[in-house]
């Protein structure tokens, strides 16, 4: 399978993230897309390429205009500011507060676009985020022109980049932007996957409104999981998107079986839909050993999900979202590839 590949995800390698407490080595780092890469090579997906030069015009469709320009300039905002420590928010507009005015003052400014505050920024950080972006629009023009799949190795990940809000890691929603493309591209309904540990809520938030994009998620149950306040089985959509919004919060522990039921019951629902193509938010931190998550899934059982997914038939792009800590990381992306190219 064609893989999308940028070096620029190394411009992404904030110091800090804050857990549990303290001010931690980030777990979603530079090598991350590096054993990943390699684990997809070893395994046979040697057709790997540089991006093209994609601007953010498909993004402004999607994110906030406040919150492009925000992000474009936080980091040396932050700077002047002279603080020394990463940019890392403090205070949130909570309950009956007003969320309706973005601050004038920096610290304000990035408690009222993030939603979560273990996501430090650092130099690089947008440069990275526009480089995967434009991975994951090179892997979804690839499928619109050729019909064959391809593997976007996004790094950092997207899926929690809400239309105006960073956190968990994401700053732009880099599937969101592959399923766009192919809607400006002649897809009448185009379906998004989330098979990441946890919640998509920033893909859910884009689309929630939308008839034109199906959104399914398999995650950890928001009660008891990161991002907490979002993914609940009762979200379903609003009115055009009525419908096209389908959330399978799971359980600690949650074993192969029962996550494969979920994914048939999504990917019936896809089907139904009517669906010209599939983007799959690719998070293998569903794994049995994932430092942060509770799935027990094997290496074993992302070849067979991948071979799953291959059942629906449609023109499919991956994007990579999370996984982290262990070697195996690799080693279940690329599987889910094979399995689905097995199939
Ligand atoms: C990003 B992606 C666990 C804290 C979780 C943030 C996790 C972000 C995951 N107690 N911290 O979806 O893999
Ligand atoms: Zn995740």
């Amino acid at each position: 399978m064609r893989v999308i590949y940028s070096e620029k995800h190394a411009l992404r390698d904030a110091e800090t993230e804050l857990y549990g407490g303290q001010l931690v080595p980030p777990f979603e780092a530079p090598f991350r897309a590096e054993w990943i890469l390699k684990a997809a090579r070893a395994q046979g997906h040697k057709d790997v390429v540089a991006p093209e030069a994609f601007d953010l015009s498909v993004a402004r469709k999607l994110h906030d205009a406040g919150y492009l320009a925000f992000m474009a300039t936080v980091w040396e905002r932050w700077l002047a500011e002279g603080f020394k420590g990463e940019a890392i928010p403090t205070c949130f507009p909570a309950r009956r507060m007003q969320a309706n005015r973005p601050p004038r003052d920096v610290d304000g400014a990035l408690g009222y676009y993030a939603f979560a505050a273990e996501t430090a920024i650092s130099a690089g950080t947008w440069e990275a985020a526009i480089a995967s972006m434009q991975v994951a629009m090179t892997g979804a023009r690839h499928v619109l022109e050729t019909g064959k799949p391809a593997f976007s190795l996004c790094r950092p990940p997207g899926h929690h980049a809400s239309i105006d809000q960073y956190g968990g890691y994401c700053f732009i929603n880099n599937a969101a932007v592959a399923a766009q493309a192919w809607l400006d591209g002649g897809m009448k309904k185009v379906a998004i996957l989330d098979v990441d540990f946890h919640h998509g809520n920033g893909t859910q938030d884009i689309f929630y409104r939308r008839g034109d994009v199906f959104f399914a998620s398999l995650h950890g149950d928001p009660l008891d999981a990161f991002p907490h306040f979002l993914g609940f089985a009762d979200e379903t959509g609003e009115g055009k998107g009525e419908g096209s919004t389908a959330n399978y919060p799971l359980p600690p522990g949650t074993l192969y079986g029962a996550w494969k039921d979920a994914l048939k019951d999504a990917l019936r629902r896809i089907a139904a839909f009517g669906a010209e193509g599939l983007v799959v938010s690719l998070g293998v931190d569903t794994f049995e050993k994932d430092p942060i998550s509770f799935f027990r899934l094997s290496s074993e059982d992302f070849l067979h999900y991948g071979g799953e997914i291959a059942k629906a038939k449609l023109p499919t792009l991956f994007c990579m979202e999370g996984g982290y800590g262990v070697k195996e990381i690799g080693l279940n992306a690329a599987n889910v590839l094979s399995g689905f190219e097995g199939a």
